[in-house]
């Protein structure tokens, strides 16, 4: 297994350096790293690369989607045979990338997603937002196949076969990266399982949501599930397939 950990950041350079002292000591993690400076303004790649860790400097902001998408895009060249997704400020502990691992060998998903709302952690959410989750999760668990509580979680590991279609089709849109991309995944045939993990409250820089703009978020989502499912199916590769090892393409 050769894993890459990529980490999507838009002015993160408060908490960038916190999780890159984390992931180098978490034993056994046995990854890589690298991170996608999505078009910052602030010192986000400078304070990387002062850790140590390899950078893709994006000559604009593209949005989580768009970041995530060059960092798979870098993984099919290097020839990874794992990604997973970590956000730079600080919500995902990297202690859980184990667990995500450990649910894909137990299972033979192509995606695991570390979850919150199912019963590891402390994390809670109140009122519309809470609503707005749980509906969404219900309808994709339906859509997926297996039961899912956390729907927009970032924190996701994908095989080859999984991070090589995503590396050409993750949306950039809003929601396109979580909602749409798990309803893609079913339509490409691709496993989805979960793992409880215990999530954080953001280290650093401020949060993005909240109270009743979590109605708008619900409907918004909606729109993203409804223009995932208006895709056609895909029928992706075999797994030997997908293009292992293969070390071509741009980033
Ligand atoms: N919001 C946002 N985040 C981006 C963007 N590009 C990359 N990212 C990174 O994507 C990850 C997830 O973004 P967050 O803003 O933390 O989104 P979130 O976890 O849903 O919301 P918070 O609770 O506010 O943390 C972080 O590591 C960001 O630095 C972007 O254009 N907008
Ligand atoms: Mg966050």
């Amino acid at each position: 297994m050769r894993l890459l950990i990529v980490i999507p950041a838009w002015n993160e350079e408060e908490a960038l350096p916190g999780l890159l002292a984390e992931i180098s000591r978490t034993e056994g993690l046995g990854g890589d790293v690298v991170v996608v400076d999505d078009g910052s303004t602030d010192a986000t790649a400078d304070v990387a690369r002062a850790c140590g860790a390899p950078v893709v400097s994006l000559p604009l902001n593209l949005g989580v989607g768009g970041a995530i998408r060059t960092g798979y895009r870098y993984a099919v060249r290097e020839g990874y045979t794992h990604a997973v997704q970590v956000d730079a400020d600080g919500q995902h502990r990297p202690a859980d990338i184990a667990a995500l691992v450990a649910r894909m060998e137990e299972t033979g998903a192509d995606i695991v997603i570390g979850a919150r709302f199912a019963g590891v952690g402390e994390y809670r959410v109140r009122g519309p937002r809470a609503w707005a989750m749980r509906f969404l999760s219900g309808a994709l668990s339906r859509v997926c196949g297996t039961g899912l509580t956390d729907t927009t979680s970032g924190f996701k590991l994908m095989n080859r076969r999984a991070f090589s279609y995503f590396s050409e089709n993750l949306p950039s849109e809003y929601l396109g990266d979580t909602i749409e991309a798990l309803v893609m995944a079913s339509k490409a045939g691709l496993r989805v399982e979960q793992v409880g993990v215990e999530m954080r409250e953001r280290q650093a820089g401020e949060a993005s949501h909240g109270g009743w703009k979590s109605l708008v978020q619900l409907l918004r989502g909606l729109m993203a599930m409804a223009v995932g499912l208006t895709r056609p199916r895909v029928v992706l590769p075999a797994a030997q397939e997908s293009g292992a090892g293969r070390k071509d393409g741009n980033v």
